[in-house]
């Protein structure tokens, strides 16, 4: 792996707190996800399941977590399958883990191959009277293709269907909200390596770059500095394109006059940044242009403020919205009459602003937690207040990284330039 080594404390510490929360007499199991195929024997780059990683830290493909907290066999209270490094197997595709390396990632003493896995999972079914099992639980969630846990789930039930079978949907949701000190650290560190990505296009950036240009100048700085990769495929939109709000074909030229919306985050030991930046390609905004990036600016400061413990997603949204809308008089979008005569159903705000302010972030971009969830000290959130005026071109989103504390919200991307003169000023520095 390319990160440094974490302290198995981490994983140790989250298998505690997911135990704990079980009832007596249950048996949990996690799978890792599939190796899904692109083409023939090829399949996509592997990305770990965020919960098996976040009980675990092992990052290889086919692992399996046993958790049976009050098991009779004290000798299958934890139990971690790997893939077995044959000669053959390491032949084609290199080094897997050992038993030892796992024990040493996981902090699981107990590691066996995936081939005895029937065997254990026979032995401990008998003992059981709940089975926990996991799955995609997502408010935005539509995928149709059928998954490893799907599988899993409907094969064990199909053989057992006489236990009581439980969601660990609902336990993970509630341990991954609250980020441990360790946690917040990687995510910092996904942020530094997004910020040096962003110095390079503020170095970078001139008239008739291509969008892509511009991705790749990021993706080098995310390698190059230890990350995975990018934690979501990029947004590097220029112009118009802005205001399409996951435009990912990042094919045209960067023109004279026009801004540049990236939405990007490296991911660092499976943990995500997602930052958002908007600035002018020549290095100098119009007086328009500027205008809407300080409406956008001003919007995400009173928005960070509202961060605190008690407030939700859906209220801060609520206020967003508000405060959009009085903006938009002042830009001139519509007027405050027009605003009074409008349908509650579709505001007149929605049209240029048209998506949620915030979203957790951790192991997954869109992290686990839902927009009525009080916030809490330790939750990490995103805030990104957007302005989109196709007819003018113009589509600003500005996106900060905040962590919730007692003592009010902290923006742990306050090192990455915002600031639209300090803006200014670094990208003309570079082009002088
Ligand atoms: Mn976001």
């Amino acid at each position: 792996m390319r990160y440094d080594p974490i302290n198995p404390a981490l994983f140790k510490e989250n298998r505690e707190r997911y135990a704990s929360s079980l009832l007596p007499g249950s048996l949990a199991i996690f799978n890792s996800n599939d190796q899904f195929p692109r083409s023939n024997d090829q399949p996509f780059p592997f990305r770990q399941n965020s919960d098996l990683f976040y009980l675990t830290g092992i990052t290889q493909e086919k692992t399996i977590l046993l958790l049976y907290p009050d098991c009779p066999n004290p000798n299958l209270r934890e139990v971690l399958f790997i893939l077995k490094g044959d000669e053959l197997l390491e032949t084609w595709e290199g080094h897997k883990l050992t038993r030892i390396e796992a024990t040493g990632i996981s902090g699981i003493k107990k590691v066996m191959f995936l081939d005895d896995f029937d065997v254990i999972l026979t032995e401990v079914m008998v003992y059981a009277e709940n089975v926990y099992l996991n799955s995609t639980e997502y408010i935005k969630y539509f995928n149709p293709v059928p998954y490893r846990d799907l599988r899993f789930i409907s094969d064990l039930k199909e053989k057992y269907p006489n236990h009581t079978y439980k969601r660990s949907a609902p336990v993970m949701h509630k341990l991954r909200t609250i980020k441990s000190e360790e946690e917040i650290a990687l995510i910092r560190k996904a942020i530094d390596i997004t910020n040096k990505a962003f110095q390079r296009v503020l170095k970078s950036l001139k008239p008739g770059k291509f969008e892509f240009e511009v991705q790749a100048d990021i993706e080098h700085e995310f390698t190059i500095n230890r990350a995975e990769g990018s934690a979501y495929y990029p947004i590097i939109a220029s112009g118009k394109n802005a205001c399409a709000l996951h435009y990912v074909s990042n094919d045209q030229l960067c023109n004279d006059g026009d801004l540049l919306l990236m939405d990007f985050g490296a991911e660092y030991a499976c943990y995500a940044a997602d930052i958002t930046r908007t600035i002018p390609v020549n290095g100098h905004f119009s007086p328009r242009q500027r205008a809407c990036y300080d409406t956008v600016y001003r919007v995400l400061q009173k928005a960070t403020t509202l961060m605190v413990p008690g407030n939700t997603i859906d209220k801060l949204n609520q206020e967003v919205n508000k405060m959009m809308e009085q903006e938009m008089i002042s830009l001139n979008l519509f007027t405050r009459e027009q605003v009074s005569a409008q349908s509650p159903d579709k505001p007149l705000y929605s049209k240029y602003f048209m998506h949620g302010t915030s979203h957790f972030l951790g192991l997954d971009v869109h992290d686990l937690g839902s927009k009525y969830e009080p916030f809490k000290p330790g939750m990490v959130l995103t805030c990104e207040p957007g302005l989109y005026i196709a007819e003018e071109k113009i589509g600003i989103r500005i996106e900060n990284n905040i962590l919730v504390t007692e003592n009010g919200p902290v923006n742990l991307s306050a090192e990455i330039p915002v600031d639209p003169d300090e803006i200014e000023k670094m990208m003309n520095a570079y082009l002088e």
